[in-house]
């Protein structure tokens, strides 16, 4: 358990939505999705064209799980139909655009009619409220500003719960800590890696941590683990909450994780209908649909956006979903272990970071601060991974050769792998900024 001395915040008031049960919640999920597959088959070619291959029709929902007939939509389909074609309403009703940074390739364009910017703020005030951010607080942003949807997401929703926003954005490190202490926010919002770069560089400038104004944090953006959670509590003194999202569905506050449970983020379902599929199926077709509770690739429709419908959208985020605790209607997500396209497939083993991230810091001896690095050495034919990570700063070279045994043995135990383990200086391994790039893969392209 986490010890901290931040109280529990007031009861707020939530939304309707957030209270009505289950039925009634379906009943909402199924009139909004018949008209959601309705209007992208009436506005959008690719929607139109993919229903007629796959011979489904919109009037073919008639109940929630009618929708396990209709054709999944990949990041492929957005790329193809670039910049707006799959927008279902003229140009001149889209309020704005974001677009993910695409390393490779086209980068994805998602819009926003005024409505959609309206539901999406009242869906980030309501994931923040959830996450124990209160009207009138002081909210500092370190979400990138500008085509990321984390920045601009993040801020709307702050400012429609009635905050008063600090739009920081992302890096200048130095800058953010002087701010922090002459403003006193109450909450923090920024992916738990950069969080833990403001933690760490605080401690470098003599400033503790733990005796900032902070008492919220609101984190995502990627994957992290409840041992990062509880590395960010203990040193920060705040409650640290989850939020999730991707452009392509909305931005941030798809879900949101409630700071009473802190049990995993409440999907958002007046807004959104998940789905969990069986991601390693090669013929995903109605059978892949899984149960509540089994394991799989995450899928969204969205029930309520205008200018850009999606319809079973393949996140590849794996995880699984459970039933609601804090609101009660809205079933959670467990945490995200990883991308089905991250996953590194190391001599047959299949791992995350994430993995790593949760064993490591169960070693007091180690940071989280780790990357992993997979070569092919020359003339082997198998692959290797170097865990690289920086012992604390307590912790003499003798004593972190005793943790890096400790790693590898744990990591061979629990993943699967043998691996190296290079411990580190503080302080030599690349903060992040943002999303932290964790793997370094090295091997040639096949
Ligand atoms: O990262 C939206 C966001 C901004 C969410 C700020 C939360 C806070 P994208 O850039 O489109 O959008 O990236 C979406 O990031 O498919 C996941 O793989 C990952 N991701 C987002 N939130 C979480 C989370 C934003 N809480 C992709 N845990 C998603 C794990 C997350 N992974």
């Amino acid at each position: 358990m986490t010890q901290n001395t931040v109280a529990a915040p007031d009861a707020p008031v939530l939304d309707r939505e957030e209270t009505i049960s289950r039925d009634e919640l379906e009943a909402l999920q199924l009139s909004r999705l018949q008209h959601t597959v309705a209007y992208a088959y009436d506005r959008v070619p690719l929607y139109k064209r993919k229903f007629d291959d796959a011979g489904i029709h919109p009037s073919d929902l008639r109940e929630l799980s009618d929708l396990g007939k209709f054709p999944f939509t990949t990041k492929e389909d957005l790329r193809q139909e670039y910049p707006f074609g799959m927008f279902a309403v003229p140009q001149n009703e889209v309020a704005r655009v974001h677009a993910s940074s695409g390393t490779t390739g086209r980068p994805t364009v998602v819009g926003y009619t005024k409505n959609d910017l309206a539901n999406w703020a009242g869906l980030v005030a309501r994931s923040l409220r959830a996450s124990g951010v209160r009207p009138g607080m002081k909210v500092h942003n370190a979400y990138g500003y500008g085509l990321f949807t984390g920045g601009l997401g993040a801020h709307a929703g702050a400012e429609a719960l009635g905050c008063t926003v600090i739009p920081m954005s992302g890096g200048q490190t130095e800058r953010q800590i002087q701010l922090i202490q002459d403003f006193k926010p109450d909450a923090i919002l920024a992916t738990p890696t950069y969080l833990l770069t403001i933690a760490d560089a605080m401690a470098h400038m003599g400033v503790d941590p733990a005796s900032t104004s902070l008492k919220y944090a609101v984190l995502g953006a990627e994957p992290w683990t409840e041992e990062m959670r509880h590395e960010l509590e203990t040193t920060m003194n705040i409650k640290a909450c989850d939020i999730y999202g991707l452009s392509e569905v909305m931005g941030p506050g798809v879900a949101g994780e409630a700071v009473e449970t802190q049990d995993g983020c409440h999907i958002w379902e007046d807004h959104f209908r998940p789905e969990i599929i069986d991601a390693f199926n090669p013929v995903v077709g109605t059978d892949a649909v899984l149960p509540d509770g089994e394991p799989g690739e995450l899928v969204f429709t969205s029930l309520t956006k205008e200018a850009l419908p999606i319809i079973r959208y393949r996140t590849k985020d794996l995880t699984r979903l459970l039933p609601g605790t804090a609101r009660p209607a809205h079933r959670r997500m467990g945490r995200i272990t990883g991308r089905s396209d991250d996953m590194i497939i190391l001599r047959g083993v299949n791992l995350f970071p994430s993995q790593i991230e949760e064993i490591a810091l169960r070693i007091p001896e180690l940071s989280p601060h780790f990357q992993l690095e997979l070569t092919r050495p020359e003339g082997k034919r198998m692959d290797s991974m170097t865990v690289r990570i920086e012992r604390r700063e307590t912790v003499t070279v003798e004593q972190s050769a005793t943790a890096a045994r400790a790693l590898q043995e744990q990591i061979k135990i629990h993943v699967g792998s043998s691996c190296t383990v290079d411990v580190v200086e503080p302080g030599s391994l690349e903060r992040s900024n943002g999303k932290l790039r964790r793997v370094y893969d090295l091997r040639p392209k096949r």
